[in-house]
């Protein structure tokens, strides 16, 4: 069921003080625009093959790098100029930051936002005073969310930054280390089910191992998969009826991580029974990471039918490390809107910028061209997506390359028929088979006319 997004406009925008370069919202101008804070492509209400814009791409403002992060690097400092982050007391500051994080998602005209539990709420000296810090800023965000029509898209529990979590959350050796983990979750999924949240993800920044010298790997993958499954018995106990969701990544922080990649999320998914519990969620820095193109990993799991929502970002070309850049590449947008429109669309999922503005952009007003630029990337990834679609001929291509798949001799093949034997008579028969230009080239040309 495709869920209705509130209108892109008409945010109640009083009381908005954090970001007052901008009146807000953001208009959109069209592709002449010389306005650094206007979009070009992206027009929310423009319909393409029945949907709206806003429709289609569900964007997302991550709260964890736009709000809390700092610019801190391993080498340096932060560098940020965040008025919200001042006060004194955290739970003012909590309370500061999510009006500053309405006010610049209202502005922007975004429909959806994600979190993690403490980038909400600050951690106290308990784990039942951290309770009671996020219930009250549950009640805050819901406020806000009534006042905007600005809806979760999904919710997660921070389980990596702690130092309780170096040797893992689910996959701890120590199962009170799992139970504080699991503790975590059914706080943060409560959070989540509270706001509304359409989604809960999970990823296992501390669920790999440094080293294999001191790690029962076999044991710490069957932890985890423990934990998921007491996560799906809590939300059916209160229920919960959001999308689970596993984010891929293959290291860091730690050096190997269990669910590194698409494939080897659905081999971890199938061995414990919860591929109809868990979609995934793909980041694109992350796939890099893995070796893959965001193309790879996205078709891997259209093709299992768990493609389920987006962290919208890129890598540096140059940086080997997770950089979270924003995403501005129409080859990157443009393939993944591909894949998007021919699962039919998002339905509980949406892009999500799981980016971070660089460590020199530290002014306020810098994290709305880093989004503007995001979304207009991916807006103009869309109508080239819907327009090579349109158009036909790649999947024509594809669809030719493959013809001899479907004469008697090729279904016999797949329908278990024909033996080796058959094989070598056929062979014995025809001699060789006729070589085929892959074309490459002219595919590369086909994609560039739509995008060029
Ligand atoms: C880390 C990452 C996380 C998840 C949520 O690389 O992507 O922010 O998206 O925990
Ligand atoms: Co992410």
């Amino acid at each position: 069921m495709f869920i209705e997004p509130v209108k892109p406009t008409g945010h109640n925008l009083n009381n908005m003080a954090y970001f007052p370069e901008v009146s807000g919202p953001i208009p959109f101008e069209g592709r002449g625009s010389k306005n650094p804070l206007a979009f070009r492509h992206y027009d929310a209400h423009k319909v393409i093959g029945g949907k709206t814009m806003a429709e289609h791409l569900r964007f997302a403002v991550c709260y964890w790098h736009t709000f809390r992060g700092t610019g801190l690097d391993p080498f340096g400092a932060g560098t940020m100029m965040r008025a919200w982050d001042q006060a004194a007391d955290p739970m003012q500051r909590a309370r500061d930051t999510m009006d500053a994080a309405f006010e610049f998602m209202s502005k922007l005209g975004v429909n959806f936002w994600c979190f993690h539990d403490h980038d909400i709420a600050p951690e106290d000296s308990s784990f039942a005073q951290s309770t009671k810090n996020l219930q009250s800023m549950v009640e805050y965000a819901s406020e806000k969310q009534a006042d905007t029509g600005i809806q979760l898209l999904w919710g997660t529990a921070n389980l990596f930054s702690h130092p309780r979590y170096q040797a893992g959350a689910a996959t701890n050796p120590d199962p009170h280390g799992f139970a504080y983990a699991g503790a975590q979750v059914k706080r943060a999924l409560e959070a989540t089910q509270e706001l509304g949240g359409l989604g809960y993800v999970f990823w296992g920044g501390r669920e790999g191992y440094d080293t294999l010298l001191n790690t029962d790997l076999k044991r710490e993958r069957e932890q985890f998969a423990r934990l998921l499954w007491m996560a799906i018995d809590h939300a059916k106990k209160i229920g919960f009826k959001g999308q689970f969701y596993i984010e891929p990544k293959p290291k860091e922080p730690t050096t190997h991580q269990y669910d590194s990649n698409a494939e080897a999320c659905l081999n971890f998914l199938r061995e414990f029974d919860l591929l109809n519990h868990l979609k995934l969620n793909l980041e694109t820095n992350h796939a890099t990471l893995a070796g893959h193109s965001m193309l790879h990993e996205m078709r891997v799991a259209r093709h299992a039918d768990v493609l389920g929502s987006v962290d919208a970002n890129t890598g540096d070309e140059l940086i080997g490390w997770d950089t979270d850049q924003f995403p501005t590449s129409l080859y990157l947008t443009t393939e993944i809107m591909i894949e998007v429109l021919k699962m039919g669309g998002f339905t509980s999922g949406g892009l999500n910028f799981d980016a971070k503005v660089r460590r020199q952009s530290h002014e306020p007003v810098d994290l709305f061209y880093a989004h503007i630029g995001g979304m207009d990337a991916f807006a103009r990834g869309l109508e080239v997506a819907w327009a090579i679609l349109e158009d036909g001929r790649l999947d024509d291509f594809v669809r030719t390359r493959y013809a001899e798949w479907e004469s008697e001799f090729g279904r016999k093949i797949m329908e278990s028929n024909k033996t080796l034997d058959d094989l070598e008579d056929h062979v014995l028969r025809h001699g060789e088979p006729e070589r085929k230009s892959g074309r490459q080239e002219m595919l590369e040309n086909l994609v560039n006319e739509f995008i060029l």
